[in-house]
């Protein structure tokens, strides 16, 4: 492959061709997936991405778009050898708008960059995750991220008020104006949050800002039963209107994570389900509380830890944030994030497992994840990372259920021959020839969403 133009486009310091420092750019965070690149390219700019892609587009050559590789269905891998367009050094926050509550950012800062800027002006950027320090805003916008608090303010798509990509011909679309209101035809904000790289590269976006909480209160309980678990989740939706987050994990994530990192255990007594319930709003949280009906469970429990400050709150989420790390540190998981319809999550909680034994009873599996938006993470020990007849029954268990395959990771690689069971032939035709609009040499992450083909 000449290289040389891309050289005169990005500069040598913007074109890595060593193999001995493009490994982090090659593997994934699972380190499931693995590949290898001639190249790994550092745009600046807008105008770069946009050259570098019309010149893959005339050449035919296949490119990965990578934001902090923290992604976990390989769908930011460069499997085939493809090219790596990192946004890594398109970091810039360039505007925070007060009067609007926008900011407007490069995709390569972090979730973690955009969190910081907005609050220094008094404003909350409203989504969360553990690899907020790492993961990039364009990822999330291309994976539609999800997070720990899409119950109070939805999923990335419901932040992104505009966007500017570059298409699969290198052509720059979208605007950054942040209109409330504009319905100009089809939305390409909405389109292109969850394409995953596939249509066009997220360059810049505007997002859209919320008010902070005044105040904010963590709740970590203990239940012996899941099904008094998800009562309670049910509850805590009705009753209050504060809610951020309302995670679930069980006692083998909750004994893992402990042994890993040291940390004690909330209770001496194992537990059938734990709930981290995060709330967060007008001052007068703990007396709005003690006012609803949930405070006879409250106080009638023996399981229930507050956090009120930062270092206390801290101390509950490291027990729901540290599940990823603490089963990767102990294997290659398969990890399946899926999401259950309104009252299936019981049943698939208490399935799954027999699901899993069926095919191969030496697994270790951990469910953990977004009780109040029925989305759980299931992560499997024990199957060879290429042997996949365990991913596919749970997948299957999840349709049969009217569950998604996805719920807030993607489709990536990892998924792609699968999409069959929640998607319609006709609708995956309809996915691939608007993929054909905006990429007609199929350059842009080939391989995602839609299995490899040649190009
Ligand atoms: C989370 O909710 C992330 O912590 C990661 O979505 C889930 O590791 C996983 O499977
Ligand atoms: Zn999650």
């Amino acid at each position: 492959m000449k290289l040389e133009s891309l050289r005169t486009i990005l500069g040598n310091d913007g074109i890595v061709t060593d193999p001995s420092l493009n490994s982090a750019y090659t593997v994934d965070w699972t380190r499931r997936y693995k590949g290898y690149t001639p190249a790994v390219l550092l745009p600046r700019t807008t105008g770069q991405v946009s050259q570098i892609v019309k010149w893959c587009y005339e050449n035919a050559i296949a490119l990965v778009p990578q934001g902090g590789n923290t992604g976990m269905v390989g769908g930011a891998t460069p499997v085939n050898g493809e090219l790596v367009l990192s946004l890594k050094r398109m970091t810039a926050i360039e505007e925070v708008d007060d009067a609007t509550g926008q900011i407007v950012t490069q995709a390569g800062a972090t979730l973690g960059d955009v969190q910081q800027a907005a609050s220094q002006l008094g404003w909350k950027y409203g989504v969360d995750l553990s690899a907020r320090d790492s993961a990039s805003i364009g990822g999330t916008i291309a994976t539609n991220a999800g997070g720990s608090q899409v119950l109070r303010y939805g999923n990335t798509r419901e932040q992104v008020l505009s966007l500017e990509a570059v298409s699969g011909t290198g052509d720059v679309i979208g605007d950054l104006r942040g209109l409330p209101k504009d319905n100009t035809g089809y939305h390409l904000p909405g389109l292109l949050c969850g394409s995953e790289g596939t249509l066009a590269v997220v360059t810049r976006a505007r997002l859209r800002l919320v008010k902070p909480p005044e105040e904010e209160l963590s709740i970590l309980l203990g239940f012996r039963s899941l099904n008094e678990a998800l009562e309670i989740v049910e509850e805590i939706r009705k009753s209050l209107d504060d809610v951020q987050a309302c995670e679930i994990f069980f006692h083998n994530g909750l004994s893992l994570v402990c042994e890993r990192f040291e940390i004690i255990p909330p209770w001496n007594e194992q537990l059938a389900a734990y709930l981290l319930v995060d709330i967060g709003g007008q001052a007068g949280l703990e007396e709005r509380i003690s006012n609803s009906p949930l405070s006879a469970f409250f106080n009638a429990s023996h399981f229930v830890a507050y956090g009120n400050d930062s270092q206390s709150r801290k101390k509950l989420w490291q027990y729901r944030d540290l599940h990823t790390e603490a089963i990767s540190a102990a294997g290659v998981p398969h990890k399946l994030d899926v999401s259950l319809p309104h009252g299936k999550l019981n049943e698939f909680c208490n399935n799954v497992q027999e699901v899993i034994n069926a095919i191969d009873d030496q697994t270790q599996s951990f469910l953990f994840g977004h009780a109040g938006d029925g989305n759980i993470h299931v992560n499997i020990l024990g199957p060879d990372p290429e042997d996949l007849e365990v991913d596919i029954a749970v997948l299957k268990y999840v349709a049969s259920l009217g569950g998604s395959i996805s719920a807030e990771h993607g489709i990536g690689r990892a998924k792609a021959h699968h999409l069959y069971l929640n998607r319609t032939p006709t609708e995956i035709n309809i996915f691939q020839e608007i993929k054909s609009i905006f990429d007609p040499a199929g350059i842009l992450n080939p391989g995602t969403i839609f299995p490899q083909q040649e190009i």
